[in-house]
């Protein structure tokens, strides 16, 4: 079942209020004229949920410029076309060719675990919990390249706030969904599926740490992690799971997945650090996204990714220790 239907059979997917009107009125139309279709079968209302959902969806968002980078943003194909996405294969290029087997409706998230009120929340609800904001950020790979996003989402810490943490939580774990029907990915064996990261609650409470659904002014493409994602700007980019379908608030640092798989190249934190190689090439510099050619230039690599608002958050701490 992909809808429940309302008593005139149809439900919109998205809340009319925060869709342009002409987006919204296309989409009516192509409603109407599915539904003026005799046959309403599951196989006419999965092509709504495509079309509906696939791709452009507007969504609108009023820019943070106080959070947002100066600098130009990386073009949407780029953003859009070269990504990693392990559940859709291995390649940049893979995610953008795969994922239009994942099916972001209906889609639920839990919030769980040492909290006073555990919830699962559907996605249509999450939209709507805080008002959307559009915040250009720094997104840095550990594989040595980076791009400049306008994401779209709020922060965190107003989805945690709802579930009340209790004292006992100190840690905080991102579940991505793990369907081998949705996402061929999951036939390798290159991590430990699901995919698994966590932060510190400190870290999760952060204004920065961006609970985003969207990018470019739209929803998020599948290859991007929609239906909803985090952003971690100050960290490298595996630290941002995509399409998460749980969130457990627990009392001791827990695993994650990069981390099982090579822990001498992954730690827990993964905060950007030019300073702290990776055992197998240095992360003292990066290209940008769209730079490429033969004259590319390298950028140096800034610490915590030039975010140094959060710098407090670790004082005292051995940083080539805690990597
Ligand atoms: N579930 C899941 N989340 C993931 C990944 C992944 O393979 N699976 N890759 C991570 C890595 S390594 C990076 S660099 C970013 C890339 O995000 P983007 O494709 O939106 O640029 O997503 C991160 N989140
Ligand atoms: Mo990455």
């Amino acid at each position: 079942m992909l809808f429940k239907r309302s008593p005139n059979g149809i439900d919109l997917p998205y809340p009319s209020e925060i869709t342009p009107r002409e987006v919204y009125e296309g989409r009516r139309q192509f409603i109407a004229r599915i539904a003026a279709t005799a046959a309403v079968g599951s196989g006419i209302w999965e092509m709504a949920n495509r079309e509906a959902f696939a791709q452009g969806v507007k969504l609108a968002a009023t820019r943070n410029a106080a959070l947002s980078t100066q600098e130009a943003p990386t073009s949407f194909k780029d953003a859009s076309s070269y990504n990693n996405f392990y559940e859709f294969g291995l390649d940049k290029g893979d995610p953008v060719q795969n994922a239009h087997t994942l099916r972001t409706r209906p889609w639920t998230v839990t919030i769980e675990g040492e909290v006073k009120k555990p919830v699962t929340l559907d996605i249509d609800r999450i939209l709507k919990l805080a008002p959307l904001e559009e915040r250009i950020y720094r997104l840095r790979c550990v594989e040595g390249w980076s791009m400049v996003i306008p994401w779209v989402g709020y922060s965190l810490s107003n989805l945690l706030k709802q579930v009340e943490p209790l004292g006992s939580a100190k840690f905080v774990e991102f579940t991505t969904l793990a369907d081998r029907k949705q996402m061929p990915g999951l036939r390798s064996g290159v991590l430990d599926w699901p995919y698994v990261e966590g932060l510190r609650m400190d870290e999760a409470m952060h204004p920065l740490t961006l609970l985003t659904v969207g990018m470019y002014g739209q929803v998020l493409p599948n290859q991007n992690g929609a239906p909803v994602r985090l952003i971690v700007p100050w960290k490298y980019g595996f630290k941002s799971a995509k399409s998460i379908v749980r969130i457990r608030l627990v009392s001791r640092q827990p695993r994650t997945a990069w981390h099982d798989s090579a822990p001498d190249e992954y730690g827990f934190y993964s905060n950007v650090n030019p300073n702290v190689d990776h055992p197998r090439w240095s992360q003292a510099t990066e290209r940008r996204i769209g730079e490429d050619g033969f004259f590319q230039r390298k950028r140096k690599t800034l610490m915590f990714n030039g975010y140094d608002q959060v710098a407090s958050l670790y004082s005292g701490m051995d940083l080539k220790k805690f990597y």
